[in-house]
């Protein structure tokens, strides 16, 4: 019985370890899309963060950036006006990540590690 006991207080620290650190791996972050394009454009993440997630919501009709594109990672999503939407970037191994609208010129966003 004391031998179950310990061992279940040992899965426990095990798994609540685990819960916290992946809080720490993950982030989220507001980006509002306007007629200036995403806001911010330049987001700063910790080094040790594996994946952030971006929720975005745009706010006009008067912009190009409609959509959330980042061919390297396979992302491609609308952007309904006045709807949060969430997208999640897996930035493990990665210095930078770049994403925009379909055009790629005009508006683009950039996620970058320090
Ligand atoms: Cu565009």
């Amino acid at each position: 019985m004391k031998n179950l006991l310990i061992i279940s207080s040992i899965a426990f620290i095990l798994i609540t370890g685990c819960k916290t650190n992946s809080v720490k791996t993950q982030k989220e972050i507001n980006v509002i899309v306007n007629e200036n394009g995403y806001n911010p454009s330049e987001i700063k993440i910790p080094k040790h963060l594996d994946f952030v997630t971006l929720n975005f919501k745009r706010t006009t009709d008067k912009t190009c950036a409609r959509e959330v594109i980042s061919k390297n990672l396979g992302i491609n999503k609308k952007l309904p006006l006045n709807k949060v939407v969430k997208i999640k970037f897996d930035i493990r191994n990665k210095d930078s990540i770049t994403f925009g609208c379909h055009m790629n010129m005009m508006y683009k966003g950039m996620l970058i590690k320090e």
